[in-house]
């Protein structure tokens, strides 16, 4: 008698079990490594802003300037903060960051701190605040604001003793407290070296480990601004991709092994790819020029990025699960050159063109596997928040979207569910052309958002495939689309 109950139970637990299997995600479903904390899901949204290079450097037309350089060489002629959000803003950026002190030392807000500021140069005769400048014309254009300030200061006596890390951080106290809010703090990895440092005219190496002691000052930035994302080589929040030309790795995972890294660390380009299984959370950002340098030289006048070079440029950063932060060299009048708006305008047209309609946009779509509550319309509503689920014995997701009628298209768009973690390791996109299935792309990472490029063609669907996932798919978005063609501009 017991064995048959048993027998009965044992049965029907297999049967429920296969039930629940083939209808169920892992309940509650669960972060797999580390996730965005909110004030990096909130930049991870911002995808393209500006970097704006000027300061000393750009009078004396130098990259990096020595340190011995005097306040009355600073003096643009036309400056005007409000031209710059302009640009900006048109362009669809959604902020700026500025370098409030390059290696040089040299300061664009009247530090009370030292001498060498604006408040010693012929602009404004000496009573000019340019960062209260940019940060009110952030504001007015509904920009965000940031701060680029130089661990390095090829300037002050200090530079490599202690009391050098008391002036940097009351520089810092100065920046985060008096502009309102900042929405990124930028700590360059390029220091120590040859320099003026108050007229001792040496070479000072400080050791990079340590000399900083970063847990402090990061401890400092987030009492004064703790929505405010900080940025170095190795994070905390975000870190950098590894190059300054553009490109992010093809492989790109937000997670590193944050506790292995370090500013300034020589070997960096090693981390651009992140690591699959890494401890934090700690997105690239993609900084370059759109000319040959970061600074301002009549001579770059005609080496503005073309159109074509700065699309590449998007769709190899924010394309590939980092962010653009695209410098505009202001020149020695104080303004945005017209070469740079010129372009900058061309890619604002192009991207507009190339993104405002969502072919996928009311069409089916299939998957292969269906989870209740979790439906596959989620990837088409336009809803960040909202996502599609595969099974967990659903080893190699698919999503198909038939379309009704043929349709040209050139760019496909997916974007991972970040709240739950970066999962795809590798994926296939293949077209429908007519009846048949013709494969145009190998990828690997996902992430915030992949975008993938094919000949523009008449096709009648697409079909997406996780070959390699570490958990199961988790999607919010996903996108066709027909961008301009580069030759038609
Ligand atoms: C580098 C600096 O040395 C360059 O001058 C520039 O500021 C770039 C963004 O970062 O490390």
């Amino acid at each position: 008698m017991k064995i048959k109950y048993f027998l009965k139970f044992f049965v029907l637990s297999l049967f429920t079990g296969a039930i629940l299997k083939c209808t169920s995600v892992e309940f509650p479903l669960k972060p797999v490594g580390p996730i965005p904390n909110t004030h990096q899901s909130a930049w991870q949204e911002l995808e393209y802003y500006a970097f704006i290079h000027f300061n000393m450097n750009t009078f004396t037309n130098k990259e990096w300037g020595y340190g011995d350089e005097k306040p009355n060489q600073f003096n643009p002629t036309a400056l005007d903060t409000r031209q710059w959000a302009r640009v900006a803003k048109e362009a669809g950026m959604k902020g700026i960051i500025i370098t409030a002190k390059h290696h040089d030392g040299f300061c664009l807000w009247p530090s009370k701190y030292t001498e060498h500021s604006i408040k010693n140069s012929p602009w404004r005769a000496g009573q000019g605040d340019l960062i209260r400048e940019l940060s009110d014309a952030c504001k007015e254009f509904g920009l965000k604001f940031g701060v680029y300030l130089s661990p390095w200061d090829r300037n002050h006596p200090d530079y490599g003793k202690p009391e050098y890390i008391t002036y940097f951080r009351n520089q810092l106290q100065e920046l985060l407290t008096d502009y309102g809010e900042v929405f990124e703090v930028w700590f360059d990895g390029a220091n120590g070296g040859d320099g003026y440092y108050g007229g001792a005219n040496e070479e000072r190496r400080v050791d990079k480990k340590t000399y900083y002691d970063w847990p402090k000052t990061i401890e400092l930035v987030r009492s004064l601004q703790p929505q405010a994302i900080i940025f170095s080589d190795a994070g905390p929040d975000i870190r950098w991709v590894g190059n300054e030309k553009g490109y992010a790795n093809e492989t790109t995972w937000s997670p590193i092994y944050r506790d292995s890294v370090y500013t300034g660390m020589p070997d960096f380009q090693r981390f651009a790819a992140g690591q699959e299984n890494g401890t934090h959370w700690v997105p690239t950002e993609t900084d370059v020029s759109i000319r040959p340098g970061w600074y301002y030289h009549p001579e770059q006048d005609e080496q503005v990025k073309s159109l074509s070079k700065l699309v590449d440029i998007y769709y190899n950063s924010v394309g590939l699960n980092s962010s653009l932060l695209l410098n505009l060299p202001v020149d020695t009048r104080g303004l945005v050159h017209e070469n740079e708006v010129a372009n900058l305008n061309a890619l604002a047209a192009f991207l507009k063109k190339a993104f405002n309609v969502n072919l996928a946009q009311g069409q089916k779509l299939k998957t292969s596997s269906k989870t209740k509550g979790y439906q596959a319309e989620s990837l088409i509503d336009k809803d960040l928040k909202s996502y599609w689920v595969s099974q967990s014995n659903d080893l190699k997701p698919t999503i198909e979207l038939l379309l009704e009628a043929p349709v040209m298209a050139n760019t496909f768009m997916i974007q991972e569910y970040l709240p739950m973690g970066q999962r795809i390791k590798s994926f296939t996109l293949e077209i429908l052309r007519e009846r048949s299935w013709v494969k145009v792309y190998e990828g690997t990472t996902i992430g915030n958002k992949r975008l993938v490029r094919f000949d523009t063609q008449t096709i009648n669907g697409i079909r997406f495939t996780v070959n390699e996932t570490k958990a199961q798919v988790v999607l919010s978005n996903l996108g066709l689309f027909k961008a301009p063609e580069l030759n038609e501009e």
